[in-house]
């Protein structure tokens, strides 16, 4: 008998191509909430129902129902975004939302706290600035990401345009999203009553089984994180030239503490395919998943389960079979770290960029630094572009000579430089959102490491490493979302002010990290963290990154593949 599928899966086929009850939920006055059903749905549209949990119990003890807001995700190919749609976004954050906005993870941008009697006008908004929101969320693919490398000005452009190709490609074609949040005409009657299988072409009603991501990078830097991405694209320049991609299928981070039958994988390299052919790859690693993904467990149904249960080599048949592209041998290429360069940069057309590093992706004002004013100030007289990183960062891309003293003191006015007086270690930073939005969360992240930063840079110099770059990731929960078991320190949300520590990642996010203590607060966080720091000043090889000791020392084991990282642990699936 064929396994029961999800309650989501019922949902989405009953939904009729994403519509659901949404339009109603978004009109009844009675509650700041949506139906139940409606939440699941919501997020395919790029909106999250969450409640402030700083003051969920107060609510319960008044009797109250949670203080209901939305966030909003955009879907923003590339990171990119002109100064016009900067602006557009920071009006809606200041009238509609909590006042700031979040830089993510995929190079784009969330706002929290929107009301549901403000979401429709907020993703309107967005929309009217030429962005949107679709798919963003939800059993799709999410936003495509891409480097935002700037020296070679063309092969970026190349990729870029490459990863805007695919995410079209790949967007859901439902005019729900139009209907619902744009007052878009209702199209024919078969396809509002979702009967007209021919409106989803590559998803069908049911859509994929779980979230799909997708990065392109171009070595030597991995800032899109390759191996984390369900389906990775890694550009071969040759003489100059983009000769076409090595593809990686099954990378991913979410896992559930204690469940060993769930664990972060790194992406396997598939093959290598010719410029021309990588719409035809994606489509067919996409379809695999969609008729291959385990659609009755949601713990279980993500593309690196599927290759697991069924194996590389089969996987690889079907993407052949499917595409029509024989895959060649991947090509050689090597990466050097993942994080952004920051500062100044100047590309081979001459043209300047400056890559700004925003802690934890907050865009906001906070004291002598303001934040939020500054990058406004500057979007109202920079004629380039900005370029959201996939670490959380932002880059005021494309400025002219004329034009650099100008940005340089807008920077300097707002006080926003601190890419010269933050320490590496923090530029090297990432923490998730967590509290007070996340409703998965179990421990701080975003409102907790800039201190124990400031904790950890103090260990950092009294051991002489003031000046050495360790990539360091926190989340408040174990799905994963700032890569932390990708990251050479990971601390991973398990309680209340507690985390596991996952040490010996790979400094170029090529190795996973493994479980080096667990449940930890901060005392023995800091404790364990400054003697290793003191062992790695007075042992370590010359230019040896703080990763790679551990391992060579045996601190941690070296964890090179998802079936690996629970260790000796039992999989039970
Ligand atoms: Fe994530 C769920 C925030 C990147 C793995 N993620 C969530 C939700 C929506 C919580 C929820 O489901 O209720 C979080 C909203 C918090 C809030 O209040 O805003 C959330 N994820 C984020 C962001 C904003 C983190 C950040 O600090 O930047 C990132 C938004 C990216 C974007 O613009 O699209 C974000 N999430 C990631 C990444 C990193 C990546 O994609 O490279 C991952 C790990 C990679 C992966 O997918 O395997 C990630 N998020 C998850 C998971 C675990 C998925 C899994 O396979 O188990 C969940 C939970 C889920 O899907 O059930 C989740
Ligand atoms: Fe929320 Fe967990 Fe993602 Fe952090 S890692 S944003 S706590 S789901």
């Amino acid at each position: 008998m064929a396994p029961q599928l999800s309650d989501v899966e019922r949902i989405k086929a009953a939904s009729r191509h994403l519509r659901g009850t949404l339009s109603e939920s978004l009109a009844n006055p009675v509650t700041g909430a949506l139906a139940d059903d409606d939440t699941q749905l919501s997020k395919f549209h790029g909106t999250y129902q969450q409640d402030d949990r700083d003051l969920r119990s107060e609510r319960k003890r008044q009797r109250l129902e949670p203080a209901y807001s939305f966030m909003i995700r955009a879907r923003l190919p590339g990171g990119i975004c002109s100064t016009a749609q900067w602006l557009n976004v920071d009006g809606i954050a200041r009238e509609l939302a909590n006042g700031s906005i979040r830089l993510t993870t995929r190079q784009s941008f969330q706002l929290h706290g929107v009301l549901k009697s403000n979401l429709k006008a907020s993703i309107a908004g967005i929309n009217s600035a030429m962005m949107d929101t679709l798919a963003a969320c939800g059993d799709v693919n999410r936003n495509v990401m891409a480097p935002t490398i700037h020296e070679l000005s063309r092969i970026h452009a190349e990729v870029q345009e490459h990863a805007k190709q695919l995410s079209e490609h790949l967007a859901p074609r439902t005019n729900a999203y139009h209907e619902i949040w744009l007052d878009g005409e209702k199209l024919a009657p078969e396809q509002e009553a979702g009967t007209d299988d021919s409106v989803e072409p590559i998803y069908g009603k049911t859509y994929l089984p779980r979230k799909f991501k997708i990065a392109f990078v171009v070595p030597p830097q991995n800032d899109t994180d390759i191996y984390a991405q369900d389906l990775g694209f890694i550009a071969i320049v040759k003489g100059g030239l983009l000769r076409g991609y090595n593809v990686t299928v099954g990378g991913g981070m979410g896992m559930s503490h204690g469940e060993t039958a769930t664990y972060p994988r790194l992406g396997d390299l598939l093959g290598f395919c010719p410029v021309d052919d990588l719409i035809a790859v994606a489509q067919a690693v996409v379809t695999t998943q969609r008729d291959f993904g385990d659609r009755s467990n949601r713990k279980h149904a993500r593309l690196k389960y599927t290759i697991d249960a069924h194996g590389i080599a089969w996987f690889r048949e079907q993407v052949v079979e499917r595409s029509g592209v024989s895959l060649l041998a991947p090509q050689k290429f090597a990466f050097v770290g993942n994080g952004d360069a920051y500062g100044w940069q100047r590309d081979d057309t001459g043209r300047w960029h400056y890559t700004l590093f925003v802690q934890n992706g907050r865009v906001s004002d906070s004291g002598e630094r303001r934040l939020m004013s500054g990058l406004a100030a500057i979007a109202a007289v920079h004629d380039g572009e900005f370029r959201l990183t996939p670490n959380q960062n932002i880059a005021i891309s494309n400025i002219a000579e004329s034009g650099r003293a100008r940005i340089a003191s807008l920077l300097e006015e707002f006080g926003i430089e601190n890419t010269l007086t933050a320490t590496p270690l923090r530029l090297h930073s990432m923490a998730c959102v967590a509290f007070p939005t996340c409703g998965l969360a179990m421990a701080e992240s975003e409102r907790y490491l800039p201190g124990l930063l400031d904790k950890l840079d103090a260990a950092m110099a009294h051991a002489g490493l003031g000046e050495e770059a360790i990539t360091i990731r926190m989340t408040g929960c174990p799905n994963g979302c700032a890569r932390p078991y990708i990251a050479e320190i990971g601390l991973v949300g398990k309680g209340p002010g507690t985390y596991n520590l996952y040490l010996g990642g790979a400094f170029a996010g090529d190795r996973l990290g493994c479980l080096y203590r667990e449940n930890i607060a901060e005392p023995e966080i800091l404790e364990v963290l400054q003697a290793l720091f003191g062992r790695y000043a007075a042992e370590r090889l010359d230019s040896e990154r703080f990763g790679a000791f551990l391992i060579r020392t045996s601190v941690v084991r070296a964890v090179n593949a998802g079936k690996e990282f629970h260790g000796e642990e039992k999989h039970d699936g």
